[in-house]
């Protein structure tokens, strides 16, 4: 039985955080330590004629100043996923001939002091001759745009296409009714509460690197930086990424200025530290989403759908980031089935470069996009077939009895049963209540709407061979170790990387369940690649499933190997050996009073005195483990929300949120894990918006412009679960990481376009403002 797999316990590492005592890189002094400040351009797109550093250099305090001239011995930033016949362009460290975007990197300046490196950012001139930009990721594709590369014509990078054309084609030849949308899926920013930051250290003697960085996956990183940027080997190059505040897929890329910041230490003789500021991040960590969409539904006079076409432009930004074409491809047209049964699924898509911050993981990436796709066109199909939204999903949901389920795009979804889901949201929302409770609300002249958005995920990516054959250039594995020392402790490596998700805990859960011992008796590491040899990092939701397997394979040679002392201390067979679980003891099968505690055999591994012949000391086991299929969690969430005639305002009145992530570790931190990502597509779905104008300029670059959601936002979440487990990892879990946010966006746009649907109004582009929903209410009136 398990003690704590399934347990709400508090997260174990929120002590420090709580207190303020988390170790950030910002918060790294190092003696000696100079500053690096990045000088950025203010233009989308313009030629570079000439860089005026010697102002800058004569500043007093001033180190060193350094262009992209001084940097050529750093290589180019690498695309790690090569769709067939991708051009990725090149991308310098320090730009020098031309700037693409707004905070694309001139130079550089090292000072004694960051506000003596600011300073002289302002005295570097750059000689700009402007160009014509382009923001928007079709338009790019049209005669006449700017080009942003010599190398990609058209700004196209790659067009990729997956499905059963013919079955869809059929599909609408045949139709009783087609739905036909535009779409917009908004660029975001993904905002982490801790902003970017490196600090680097070079022992001349050692010839070794110290950087720490805020990545969420330092050992990746540490690869890339090695292999492509730096030259430095790879035994010689120690990544750190301690306490990380929030990453939501834009710490994913190896970035520019990890780069940048060791070259620096190197070359000034001094560990150099650079923090980002706010705005700063703005235009320069990878931002997400960005889609532009046709796409259209084929259904029967019943309801039932039969065919989903869709065509995108995906905006890349101005470069190719390092996993940026993964995300509209494998990660994006693949889940376009949703939780539907439909014969013919296609989608196409076209890969663009635009004058905008390069675009790579947002939490979700590619998921929430499908998603919005897919349940904003059911949600109009049901509009204008007279149907109830639950309905039409109910009629369509892919039977539990089909799983696992084989979609036209590619994945083989391993468990679920969406109906169950369904009914319970639409219990715990008391769903006929809403809609009558609605009813009463209309023919009082209110604007009451409920939106309902029925989502899947793919979760914990993938096989890796899987993956290479897609263009990945790395495998999707991750590595566990379960170390146990001769006192009976144990430390747990983990390759993933906790910057909020709580793998402290839940992990040490895992662990003191495998072992049956006090999870006191445990302690989680994670984020140093001098400690950990190798791991993939955290995204894709997958370091439960993964991580958390391949920590449980460990777990399971520390079991055996244990079995075998024991087995030779008592002097009985191995195959009589019994390990309880419960109580962290080995006893013979039958006469529980021989046993053998967890500690003594973990002292008896040590001292090594009478050990089985052949046997080495000591227990410390290593497993690497490749999933065999991604795993698919799904939800249902109901929302009702009221929209202010007056001012277009958008209150959200219920929220309900059922989710299957499989079987859950820790109950607590899945509901933190959902309404974190619940409050995250809502932001989407009602306020964010990484906006550009039409010449480039970022104008949300900074929190005012930029409308994060608030606490006061939301009312309190109704959540329940489904399960269905897993049926390929030894856990039964799937991800949770982003569910929350795939399916909020999805459902309050569904229960905005609801509340509007009196007046009228089909559809309007995300983020749902006042401003523009009291647009759409006037011009409504008007007609
Ligand atoms: N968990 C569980 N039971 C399950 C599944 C997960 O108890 N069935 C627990 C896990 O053990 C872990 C947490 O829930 O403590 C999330 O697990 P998982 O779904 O495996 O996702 P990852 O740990 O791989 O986290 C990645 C995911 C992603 S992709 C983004 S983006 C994201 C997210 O997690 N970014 C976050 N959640 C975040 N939360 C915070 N606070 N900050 C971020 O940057």
């Amino acid at each position: 039985m398990s003690k704590y797999v399934g347990s709400s316990m508090k997260r174990i590492e929120d002590p420090r955080f709580i207190q303020g005592r988390g170790s950030y890189v910002a918060n790294l002094k190092l003696p000696n330590m100079a500053y690096l400040a990045i000088k950025r351009s203010p233009y989308a797109h313009a030629n570079i004629k000439g860089i005026d550093t010697s102002k800058a250099k004569a500043l007093p305090g001033v180190i060193g100043v350094f262009t992209g001239e001084d940097t050529s011995d750093v290589g180019m930033l690498p695309c790690g996923w090569n769709v067939p016949d991708i051009k990725v362009p090149p991308n310098r460290v320090l730009q020098t001939d031309k700037v693409r975007h707004v905070g694309d990197r001139v130079a550089m300046v090292v000072a004694e002091s960051p506000y003596i490196a600011q300073d002289a950012l302002d005295l570097i001139t750059v000689d700009y001759e402007p160009l014509p930009a382009v923001v928007d990721a079709k338009k790019a594709t049209e005669a006449g745009a700017p080009q942003l590369h010599d190398s990609v014509p058209n700004n196209t990078s790659y067009v990729w296409a997956l499905g059963n054309k013919e079955a869809c084609d059929k599909a609408f030849a045949e139709a009783d009714k087609v739905v036909e949308l535009d779409l917009v899926n908004q660029r975001l920013i993904a905002t982490a509460i801790e902003p970017r930051a490196a600090v680097a250290q070079w022992d001349p003697y050692k010839e070794e690197m110290t950087l720490w960085t805020t990545s969420q996956n330092p050992n990746l990183t540490r690869v890339v930086l090695s292999a492509f940027l730096l030259g430095i080997p790879e035994h010689k190059l120690r990544l750190i990424s301690p306490d990380v505040g929030g990453g939501f897929g834009s710490k994913i890329p190896t970035y520019p200025e990890e780069a940048l910041v060791p070259w620096a230490a190197r070359k000034v003789g001094r560990p150099v530290k650079w923090v980002a500021a706010r705005s700063e991040s703005a235009m320069s960590d990878t931002q997400g989403r960005d889609h532009v969409t046709h796409c259209k539904l084929a259904l029967k006079q019943d309801g039932t759908i039969t065919g989903l076409h869709v065509s995108t432009w995906a905006n890349n930004g101005a470069y190719i980031s390092l996993v940026a074409p993964l995300i509209p491809t494998a990660l994006y047209i693949t889940l376009l089935s949703g939780l539907y049964k439909i014969p013919g699924v296609y989608g196409e898509m076209w890969g663009t470069l635009t004058n905008t911050v390069w675009v790579d993981a947002y939490r979700g990436a590619g998921r929430p996009e499908a998603s919005y796709v897919v349940e904003r066109l059911v949600d109009v199909a049901a509009r204008e077939m007279n149907m109830d939204p639950v309905e039409i999903r109910r009629k369509n949901f892919i039977p539990a009895s089909d799983f696992p389920y084989q979609t036209p795009v590619a994945f083989l979804y391993d468990s679920g049963n969406y109906a169950a889901v369904m009914d319970k949201a639409v219990e715990m929302a008391n769903y006929s209540q809403m809609r009558a409770e609605q009813k009463k609300a209309r023919e009082d002249g209110r604007l009451v709407g409920i939106g309902i958005a029925g989502c899947i995920e793919a979760s914990g990516p993938a096989p890796s061979a899987v993956a290479g054959s897609l263009g990945g250039v790395t495998g999707f594995w991750e590595s566990g170790s379960v170390r146990v020392h001769a006192t009976g402790k144990v430390t747990v490596l983990t390759g993933a990387h906790s910057h909020g998700q709580g793998h402290e805990t839940t992990f040490a859960q895992i662990v003191a369940d495998e072992l049956g011992i006090d999870i006191k008796d445990i302690d989680v590491v994670h984020g140093d690649t001098a400690v950990i040899p190798n791991g993939m990092g955290t995204y894709g939701s997958r370091s439960t499933s993964v991580g958390g397997t391949a920590l449980v394979r460990s777990a399971e040679k520390v079991r055996a190997k244990m079995m075998k002392i024991a087995a030779h201390q008592l002097e009985a067979p191995l195959e009589e050996m019994v390990y309880d679980q419960d109580q962290g003891k080995i006893y013979v099968k039958g006469v529980p009073s021989k046993a053998k505690a967890f500690g003594d055999l973990a002292f008896a591994a040590y001292t090594a005195h009478n050990l089985p012949p052949g046997l080495e000391p000591g227990i410390e086991e290593d497993s690497y483990y490749d999933p065999s299929n991604f795993t698919f969690p799904n939800s249902v969430h109901i929302a009702q929300v009221e929209v202010d005639p007056h001012t277009g305002e958008v209150t959200i009145q219920r929220y309900v949120a059922v989710d299957d992530v499989g079987k859950v570790i820790n109950p607590l931190i899945v509901e933190g894990q959902v309404a974190g990502g619940i409050a995250q597509g809502v932001g989407q779905a009602l306020w964010e918006h990484g906006n550009y104008d039409e010449s480039g300029q970022l104008i949300s670059a900074n929190l005012l412009e930029y409308a994060m959601p608030h606490a006061h936002h939301f009312p309190a979440f109704e959540m329940g679960r489904a399960e269905t487990p897993s049926p390929h990892n030894p856990l039964g879990v799937k991800g949770v990481g982003e569910m929350g946010t795939i399916t909020s966006t999805p459902t309050i746009a569904n229960a905005v376009m609801d509340a509007l649907a009196p007046l009228g109004v089909r559809h309007i582009d995300m983020p749902l403002t006042p401003e523009k929903i009291w647009r759409a209410i006037q011009a409504a009136k008007m007609s």
